[in-house]
């Protein structure tokens, strides 16, 4: 029989087979030793052991179409990558490390900044400025007032979503508006420190409509860049690309050779600062992981 993880809990899975219902499932020890652990979106083959609780064994976990690690899901065909434009601020940094993360697996990202009630209208747009060349399609979203849900909705359409960001910028809160069946618990804000209070502990998968699908996952604070050389950086700004060619050389790392077509236009005010210099520090923290690595396996690289 197959079926879908929906959800993942304490070692249970909670596998939706069509027609039949939701098994709660354990995954056997096959798995441990090819160390794979069943993810969330995960299609699995299970055999029942008790059909009246519903409860079974998940035997085989179908090939997966895409992995995420932060947060951990499967079979996702794009991120909805959720950041509030106040309480709490965005974290510009964290973003762009999401963003780097999704276009090394080619997976397209949403870039959705939430809680527009709380800001006007020229705050919420030099919040999305920011990222005008960044090849995300950027919404602006409240779920209090409903503002930009109905985009969202067309955005979602036949397609399976994973939702991501920090805690309490209102993943679950827009979750919760795009259908009605699954209310996701949400949780206030800390005031002293003006962040989340990790309200979500578990990914769950959602149907908002035949074919259409939502998975709700827990915030996370923190995302380190891993698998990749600091040269390989660069091709993750789809806005440097069309001034590249303007570089004396082919090789230009856009921090301090002459003649640098990104910088040139970075000074023209057309890249913007922020994400500049959000890459001038990630390439230096990339320059001294793959130093370090060196350092003590002679290797480089900084896998995992
Ligand atoms: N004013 C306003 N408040 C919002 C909006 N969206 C969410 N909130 C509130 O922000 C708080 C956090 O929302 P959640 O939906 O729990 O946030 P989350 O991202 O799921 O957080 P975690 O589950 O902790 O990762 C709650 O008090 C929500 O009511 C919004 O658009 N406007
Ligand atoms: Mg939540
Ligand atoms: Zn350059």
């Amino acid at each position: 029989m197959q079926g879908k993880i929906i959800k993942g809990i304490a070692g249970f899975y909670y596998v939706d087979v069509p027609a039949l219902g939701v098994y709660e499932c354990k995954a056997k020890g096959i798995f441990r030793k090819d160390n794979i652990k069943p993810l969330v979106g995960d299609d699995v083959r299970i055999e029942i052991t008790d059909p009246k609780d519903c409860e079974g064994n998940i035997i085989e976990i179908l090939p997966r179409r895409s992995a995420l690690i932060r947060p951990a899901v499967a079979n996702i065909d794009q991120a909805l990558l959720i950041f509030a434009v106040a309480k709490p601020e965005p974290n510009f940094n964290l973003l762009d490390r999401f963003l780097i993360m999704m276009r090394r697996q080619g997976l397209d990202c949403i870039l959705c900044f939430n809680k527009t009630d709380f800001a006007d209208r020229a705050a919420c747009d030099r919040i999305s400025e920011i990222y005008a060349g960044s090849g995300c399609s950027i919404l602006l979203t409240s779920a209090v007032t409903g503002e930009g849900i109905g985009e969202l909705k067309e955005a979602l359409a036949a397609k399976t979503t994973a939702v991501a960001g920090p805690s309490g910028v209102g993943k679950s809160s827009i979750v919760n508006c795009l259908q009605e069946k699954i209310q996701m618990e949400t949780g206030a804000i800390s005031k002293k420190i003006d962040r989340g209070k990790h309200t979500t502990r578990h990914s769950e998968l959602i149907a908002i409509s035949d074919g259409t699908y939502i998975m709700d996952t827990p915030g996370f604070s923190s995302l380190s860049l891993f698998d990749m050389t600091k040269e390989e950086l660069r091709d993750c700004y789809p806005e440097f690309a069309p001034y590249e060619a303007e570089c004396r050389f082919l090789t230009c790392s856009h921090i301090h050779e002459p003649d640098c077509g990104v910088r040139n236009a970075l000074e023209a005010n057309i890249i913007h600062r922020i994400r500049y210099d959000n890459y001038t520090a990630f390439y230096k923290e990339l320059d001294s992981a793959e130093r370090t690595a060196v350092k003590y396996t002679g290797k480089r690289g900084n896998r995992r």
